[in-house]
């Protein structure tokens, strides 16, 4: 596959990346079947790349499984070594690769860049961490026996990355994988597999054997899904995408029980309570809801603010919401790029058009931007309530409602009335409501005065229907090995 000019001007290095050749992977495509990989601001053609089938998924997992046991059977201060080698390379390089990514996503260079360094992170931590696999002693209940647990890797790991975050989910299921022992086979979303073959262009370089990492594109994620589930060769699906592909992938997984770890949808409320420092959380609010255009799982997708600060929350948000600035990526003053495509700006206006019907008040944008492309004004509603299908619903874009509350219990209850439990975040200063609050919000993360707090140190991940397993931290590892109970008796 070859990029074309329109990104390969951008790069410092383009002879490192213009052949984002698939040879750590399958190689018999067939290469008269290619899909586009467009620019979402200006339309660029950027590359097309190989629609790979079921064949050369199974061919990818073979080899992945042919690689499996000897880069098990390496040291782990080996396998640490080579992490290290492409931690290296990701950072020399990070400059095309937020490049490439903001070409192929739209995000705003600077968050490009900054999600190529937390990619960068998630390697590092992992390179650590494959050191500090340890076992455990058990003491054994009679003196002629030895009881101890040791860790395994999994094996051959299926993993599947969606669009939004489309480096750093590539490093946050490859590192700790790799650094267990297990080997992979990876299928990037469709509508960004460059910055996944970018990366792996540097795992090349970096070192890592034949058929450890193994890249499928596919313009459609089904055909490749149905063949990691259902090959036996595969021992683990590791997902991240919405709760609906989840829910089918775990019915694909259940015929052979193959282990999973889901990262889903999510509905996080962001709530304010009357103690808080209101700056900060209109800071906290704009990062949370704003960032990656409110494309990410984590978004605060349900702000609510209790009445007394209600008026004066609402005013200074939407001043500074008023100052996003809506474009290309790679112009240096933007700060919100396009969404991913046009189901994206449909669902928003629907969110919009039924809050509006039902008695919201739009104080901010609303509209698609005039622009080419898939561009949609950063917009504040107020006067939302629970009837209203921003309540309901992931968004998944830059629409921020503004819910109104008095009573402290009842606005916990509404944030827990959703399916979803992924990250929910509150302001307040008081520490026993502080306490009381972060007990009682049915989410596997959640923020306590800040709106950000996704680091490769800590476990990130959900419950309810919005994910099994946890990836970044220790944590993160354990999905990826198995423990082995060894009893020696007769001594
Ligand atoms: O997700 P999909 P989409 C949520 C968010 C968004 C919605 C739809 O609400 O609006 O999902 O986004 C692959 N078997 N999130 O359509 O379809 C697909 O190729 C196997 C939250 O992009 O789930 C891509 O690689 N794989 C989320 C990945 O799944 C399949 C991030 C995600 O695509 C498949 C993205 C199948 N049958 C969306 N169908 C988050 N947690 O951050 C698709 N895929």
């Amino acid at each position: 596959m070859t990029l074309t000019t329109a990104l390969t001007r951008r790069l410092k290095r383009p002879e490192l990346f213009r052949d984002l050749a698939n040879d750590l992977g399958s190689s018999s495509a067939d290469l008269r079947k290619r899909f586009a990989v467009l620019n979402p601001s200006t339309g660029e053609l950027l590359a097309e790349v190989p629609d790979m089938s079921a064949d050369d998924a199974r061919l990818a997992i073979e080899r992945a499984h042919a690689a499996q046991e000897a880069w098990a059977g390496l040291t782990a201060r080996a396998r640490s070594n080579l992490l290290w080698n492409w931690h290296r390379l990701i950072l020399e390089h990070s400059d095309d690769l937020g490049a490439i990514l903001t070409a192929e996503m739209g995000k705003p260079l600077a968050e490009a860049k900054s999600e190529v360094l937390h990619a960068a992170a998630y390697v590092q931590w992992y390179a650590e961490e494959a050191n500090r696999i340890y076992g455990e002693t058990i003491p054994a209940p009679s003196i002629d026996r030895r009881m101890l647990v040791v860790k395994q890797p999994v094996g051959v790991v299926g993993a599947i990355t969606p669009w939004n975050f489309p480096a750093s989910m590539v490093a946050r299921k490859i590192s700790p994988a790799l650094a267990a022992g297990c080997t992979v086979v990876l299928k990037p979303a469709e509508q960004t597999p460059l910055i996944a073959a970018a990366m792996f262009n540097l795992a090349r370089l970096a070192g890592f054997p034949h058929g450890v990492l193994n890249l499928i594109y596919a313009s459609e994620g089904d055909v490749i899904g149905r063949e990691l589930c259902s090959n036996s060769k595969v021992r683990k699906i590791s997902f991240t995408g919405s709760t609906e592909v989840g829910r089918l992938l775990m019915r694909q997984c259940s015929d052979q029980i193959k282990r999973i770890s889901f990262e889903l949808g999510g509905n996080a409320p962001f709530i304010v309570f009357e103690d808080a420092e209101i700056d900060a959380a209109v800071d906290g609010a704009i990062q949370a809801k704003f960032r990656n255009a409110g494309q990410t799982c984590v978004s605060a997708n349900r702000i609510y603010v209790q009445s007394r600060v209600y008026a004066k929350f609402a005013e200074k948000f939407t001043e500074r919401v008023r100052l996003l600035k809506v474009g290309d990526g790679f112009d240096p003053n933007v700060t919100i790029g396009p969404l991913i495509n046009e189901d994206a700006l449909t669902k928003i206006e629907l969110h919009i058009t039924d809050a509006v019907q039902k008695g919201g008040r739009v104080r901010c944008g609303g509209r698609r931007s005039a622009s080419f492309g898939t561009f949609f004004e950063p917009t504040v509603i107020t006067d939302v309530d629970k009837t209203m299908r921003v309540a309901q619903e992931e968004t998944f874009g830059p629409l921020a409602p503004l819910f109104r509350f008095d009573d402290p219990d009842d606005v916990v209850r509404d944030a827990n009335d959703t399916i979803y439990g992924l990250a929910a975040y509150f302001y307040a200063s008081n520490l026993k409501r502080v306490w009381h609050v972060a007990e009682a919000l049915e989410y596997g993360m959640v923020g306590i005065n800040t709106g950000r707090m996704s680091s490769e140190a800590a476990p990130f991940g959900g419950v309810k229907q919005s994910g099994i397993g946890r990836e970044g931290s220790r944590h993160g590892l354990e999905d990826y090995v198995d423990m082995k109970y060894l009893c020696m008796g007769g001594l």
